[in-house]
C-alpha cells in the first residue's frame, strides 16, 4: 500500500517538475528580449510632406503594449495637435491630429511600453506644407484601447504560480526522503 502512494506521489511529483523546468526555461527566454525598436513612421524623419496628415503612423519591430502609450504631434511652438488616445493595432502605433491643424514644422515625441514591458521613447521631424484637410479617421473595430492588463503579465502570474507549486513539492519529496533515509539508517 506504502509503495503505491509513492508511486503515485512519484507521478506527480515528476509532472510538477517537468512544467516547472519548463516554466524556468520561458523566464530566461522572455529576459533576454530586447526592447522593440521603431521601424519606420509616417510621415518619415526629416521629411516634407505636401499636406499635414489626418494621423501619425509609427511602425515598431514588435507589438508595443497598450498602456500609458502617448503621441504628442508638437508644432514648433511645441503645441500639441495629438487628437483623442493612441491607438495600437498590431505593430502599428497611430495618432489622429486636430483637423485644421495648420502647415509647418512638427515634432512627434512618442513613448510606449515595448512588449518586453520597459517603457522606450523617441522622437522624429517632419514639415507639412499645408494644414490637415481630412477629418479624423473613426476608430478601427481592431484597434486595442489603451487599458487593462497586458496578457504578459498573466503568463508571468501562471509560471509564478507553477514555480510555487513545484517548490512546495519538491520540499515534501526531500523532507519524506530525509525521513525515509533515517528508517533505514
Ligand atoms: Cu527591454
Amino acid at each position: 500500500m506504502k509503495t503505491e502512494n509513492n508511486g503515485l506521489r512519484g507521478l506527480l511529483v515528476r509532472v510538477l517538475l517537468t512544467l516547472a523546468g519548463a516554466a524556468l526555461l520561458m523566464v530566461p527566454a522572455a529576459a533576454a528580449q530586447a526592447h522593440d525598436s521603431l521601424e519606420s513612421s509616417n510621415p518619415a524623419n526629416d521629411s516634407t510632406v505636401s499636406a499635414m496628415p489626418a494621423k501619425i503612423e509609427l511602425t515598431f519591430d514588435h507589438t508595443p503594449i497598450a498602456i500609458n502609450s502617448i503621441v504628442r504631434v508638437e508644432d514648433a511652438a511645441g503645441a500639441d495637435h495629438a487628437d483623442g488616445p493612441v491607438e495600437i493595432v498590431d505593430n502599428q502605433v497611430s495618432q489622429a491630429v486636430k483637423p485644421g491643424a495648420p502647415e509647418g514644422k512638427y515634432t512627434v515625441v512618442w513613448r510606449v511600453v515595448s512588449s518586453d514591458g520597459h517603457p522606450i521613447e523617441g522622437t522624429f521631424s517632419f514639415t507639412a506644407g499645408g494644414p490637415n484637410t481630412e477629418a479624423a479617421p473613426t476608430a478601427a473595430a481592431a484597434a486595442t484601447a489603451d487599458s487593462g492588463l497586458p496578457g504578459q503579465l498573466v503568463v508571468v502570474g501562471v509560471i509564478a504560480a507553477v514555480l510555487v507549486i513545484a517548490l512546495v513539492v519538491a520540499g515534501i519529496v526531500i523532507r519524506n526522503r530525509l525521513r525515509n533515509a533515517e528508517d533505514e539508517s
